[in-house]
């Protein structure tokens, strides 16, 4: 990288700014080697957005309309958010988030979630069994604790200490569907369950603040104990109040390895557009090998200017995006078109 242009990003947003470019060798940065760019390709959309913006993914209309309207009584995009994952944590038909979740192999629901708030703060907890709002008790453990993540039966007994109410997240439709899948019992994660899946959202309020939450129920018949990128802070889940976020869903151990919501966060720091930044994500799991023609990964990001993108891997990916009191089903374009 030429001396100039590591300075100029250095200048942009501090030393870690600097490091960030050096470290993930970001596309618009490696190709300076090649020709000169102006500075202002190189500078984040920081500007205030017009309005308040909630996105998710999936097809997660009410949830996201949920988490718009919110925002458009006056909330906080971190309040905003949380009744926004609420209402998938709470649907017993989805089969992927909250109560009504499939259970691991052995027939446990066991639930993720982080948040981030717009100070750089962040709660998660992993693998939590029998309370439903999950991503409610990750910010109790941001705001209530001097931890970030709490596991297991710790993360439970702090939630009922907090009032939150003990629940049987295995419903009889999940645990029919696991009995049958125990007939075979072969593990094999599917693309796009039935067009919905984890919920991610971020959104920005009316004071132009970002926050983000990010909840699942994990992958269907996973191993005891197994966590994925959900709750994981930089894979599932990755804001800067200056810069913007990101949020992940599909096969967690491939997002985990590349720590993709991070990774998004610091290409829009450099000066990619979310979409750029999310193609980017992409591009650096399918360049590894095949493997990726058999799982889903999508990512969807905001910038602080309210500009939003989204990209995955395989076709049938959705986003949803509420701005200016319109809930929006946008189709996400895709990497695999063979
Ligand atoms: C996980 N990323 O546990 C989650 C699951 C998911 O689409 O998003 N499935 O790996």
């Amino acid at each position: 990288m030429k001396r100039r242009t590591f300075i100029q990003n250095a200048t942009i947003g501090g030393i870690g700014v600097s490091i960030g470019a050096a470290a993930l060798g970001c596309a618009e940065v490696a190709s300076d080697n090649k020709s000169e760019s102006t500075s202002e390709e190189k500078k984040p959309m920081t500007n205030k957005t017009s309005s308040p913006i909630a996105i998710c993914t999936w097809h997660f209309a009410q949830a996201n309309d949920a988490a718009g309207k919110a925002l458009d009584q006056g909330d906080a995009a971190l309040d905003a958010v949380i009744k926004g994952v609420a209402v998938e944590e709470e649907n017993l038909t989805n089969t992927t988030v909250g109560k009504g979740g499939a259970p691991d192999r052995e027939g446990n629901v066991t639930l993720d979630a982080c948040v981030m708030n717009p100070e750089g703060d962040c709660g998660a907890v992993l693998c939590v069994e029998n309370i439903t709002n999950v991503a409610a008790l990750a910010r109790k453990v941001m705001e209530d604790t001097p931890h970030v993540i709490l596991a297991g039966e710790g993360a439970e007994e702090f939630g009922y200490a907090q009032g939150f109410k003990k629940d049987n997240l295995l419903t009889d439709s999940s645990k029919k569907t696991w009995e049958e899948w125990l007939t075979t019992s072969e593990y094999k994660p599917l693309i796009n369950i039935e067009n919905h899946d984890t919920i991610g959202m971020l959104a920005i309020d009316d004071n132009g603040d970002i926050a983000g939450a990010c909840t699942t129920s994990g992958l269907s018949y996973k191993m005891k104990g197994r966590v994925g990128d959900s709750p994981i802070i930089g894979s599932g889940l990755f804001l800067d109040n200056e810069i913007g976020g990101a949020v992940a869903t599909g096969m967690g151990e491939e997002v985990l390895k590349t720590v993709g919501s991070f990774l998004i966060v610091e290409l829009m720091r450099n000066g990619m557009s979310p979409q750029k930044a999310c193609e980017e994500a992409i591009s650096r799991i399918v360049s590894k090998d095949d493997r990726y023609k058999d799982f889903q990964i999508a990512y969807i990001a905001m910038n602080k200017a309210g500009e939003t993108g989204s990209y995955c891997i395989h076709e049938g990916f959705t986003m949803m995006k509420y701005q200016d009191k319109r809930n929006e089903n946008i189709i996400v374009d895709f990497y695999n078109k063979s």
